[in-house]
């Protein structure tokens, strides 16, 4: 199909970029690290969205060197944007497909960190409920591993889906990423779902801090949002409120002129 082709020709040309998201502290208002986002620069068809490029990429496999290509120009422009005033200890966090949980990664990412000169704990392992729900010893094994060496470990889209309580005590997570769809409702035109979400949010909020983990709301998008999540106490937040994702030369241009 079309998009297979788009995506063979991507992987030989390098067309894939990482774009990336300030992570901000709700208390203090500063950005902690970014999360970066896969886009893929097609000369013809312009600046492409991850989701459908993800899917048909697992199918082929070719999500493996996507992946690498991402985890190096993620850490690469890391060292860029460290170069910023206030940003020399940030982090990045790169979202990770089960398909990439093999045996060799805890290896590779350790020797990535270190050929980029880049302390372990800058790099963040992003993941889904998709790489945990089979409970595979094989993926607990290789989180441990990553973890040993330093990287953290981040619960994305979590309260969705099929993500489970019970993965908060048996994977190393450092980091809960409350999923958008709780804090899409707040201030939004249905005060019971709002209430009851706010309620959630205040529980998973909790619960992660009880089990030592940093708590992240994604998806903020007002003031009213923001204003919420710091009376409850959430540690972080990336939304368009803050900075949409952006390139690489985007975001350098807009944190130089606003530090
Ligand atoms: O940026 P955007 O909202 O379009 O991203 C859509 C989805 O694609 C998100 O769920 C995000 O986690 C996923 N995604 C973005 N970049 C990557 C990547 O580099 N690898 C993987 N596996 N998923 C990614
Ligand atoms: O699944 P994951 O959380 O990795 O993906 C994050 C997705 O959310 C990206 O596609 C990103 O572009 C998008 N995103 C980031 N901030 C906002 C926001 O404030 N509102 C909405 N609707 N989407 C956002
Ligand atoms: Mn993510
Ligand atoms: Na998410």
């Amino acid at each position: 199909a079309e998009i297979e082709t788009d995506i063979e020709m991507a992987v030989a040309a390098r067309w894939f970029e990482s774009h990336f998201q300030p992570v901000i502290n709700v208390q203090n208002g500063r950005i902690e690290g970014f999360e970066a986002l896969m886009r893929l620069r097609h000369p013809k068809k312009g600046l492409l969205s991850p989701a459908r490029i993800i899917e048909v990429a697992e199918e082929t496999g070719s999500i493996n060197q996507i992946g690498s290509i991402m985890l190096e120009e993620s850490l690469a422009n890391l060292q860029q944007i460290s170069a910023l005033p206030g940003l020399a200890h940030s982090y990045v966090a790169v979202n990770f497909s089960p398909l990439q949980f093999e045996p060799s990664l805890p290896a590779r990412l350790a020797a990535l960190v270190a050929r980029h000169g880049i302390q372990p704990h800058r790099l963040v392992v992003e993941i889904t409920e998709a790489v945990l729900m089979h409970d595979d010893p094989k993926v607990r094994k290789i989180l441990d591993e990553i973890k040993a060496f330093g990287c953290r470990i981040a619960l994305d889209d979590f309260g969705t889906g099929y993500s489970s309580l019970s993965y908060m005590s048996r994977f190393p997570v450092d980091i809960v990423k409350i999923d958008q769809s709780f804090i899409r409702s707040i201030g939004g035109d249905q005060p019971e779902v709002e209430q009851k979400n706010r309620m959630l949010v205040e529980g998973i909020s909790a619960i992660s801090h009880k089990m030592n983990c940093t708590v992240i709301a994604e998806g903020v998008e007002t003031r009213q949002q923001h204003a919420l999540l710091k009376q409850i106490g959430v540690d972080c937040a990336q939304g368009y409120l803050f900075y949409p994702p952006r390139s690489l030369l985007d975001l350098m241009a807009d944190l130089q002129t606003c530090t």
